[in-house]
């Protein structure tokens, strides 16, 4: 798929998700931080739960980016009472029946959490598996740009207006 201009990491996520067009949906990042080998261990979850994610164990990202991941999911437990180790991981399958009837609405690094949140309160199970994650090797890091960071809080609070107007 290719959208005419760049959406965005999510707007590019759920360009894809909604796609997708086979029973399981798996995605990734593209920067070759994990090893596409442990989709395996995806696939044991799968039968057992319609979205299995990764939890990467010892993840070889700044010191910074690693304390504002641990904000960012506190942040979620505190509002949302959403649980999970690492809700940014780019490792995560699901069932597609799951992504087709959910609305997703961020089309920025908001999207991992809303795609979690908006499975979780249509009631599917969670399962998580720990991964590997390397030393990026090329490339630039996106995830902790102050716009990434400020577009991401914006969609938060959209959703969070639309999560507590039901
Ligand atoms: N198609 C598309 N993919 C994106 C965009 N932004 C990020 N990504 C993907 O998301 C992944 C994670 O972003 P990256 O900057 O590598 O994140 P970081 O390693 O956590 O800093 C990338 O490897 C890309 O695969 C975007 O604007 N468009
Ligand atoms: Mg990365």
């Amino acid at each position: 798929m290719r959208l005419p201009q760049n959406r965005g990491f999510g707007g590019a996520l759920k360009t894809g998700l909604k796609g997708a067009d086979k029973p399981h949906v798996f995605y990734t990042d593209s920067d070759l931080q994990f090893d596409l080998e442990e989709i395996a261990g995806l696939l044991e979850a799968i039968d057992e739960a319609p979205v299995v994610i990764g939890y990467r164990v010892d993840r070889q990202d700044h010191r910074m980016r690693k304390v504002n991941a641990w904000a960012w999911g506190r942040l979620q437990w505190a509002l949302f009472g959403l649980d999970v180790r690492d809700i940014d991981c780019g490792f995560k399958l699901f069932r597609r029946e799951v992504l087709q009837s959910m609305p997703m609405h961020s089309d920025g690094a908001f999207i991992s959490t809303e795609i979690l949140l908006r499975a979780r309160a249509a009631g599917h199970r969670i399962r998580e598996v720990p991964v590997h994650h390397y030393p990026r090797k090329a490339g630039a890091p996106t995830g902790a740009n102050l716009r990434v960071i400020g577009k991401a809080f914006r969609e938060l609070w959209e959703l969070r207006r639309e999560l507590r107007s039901r």
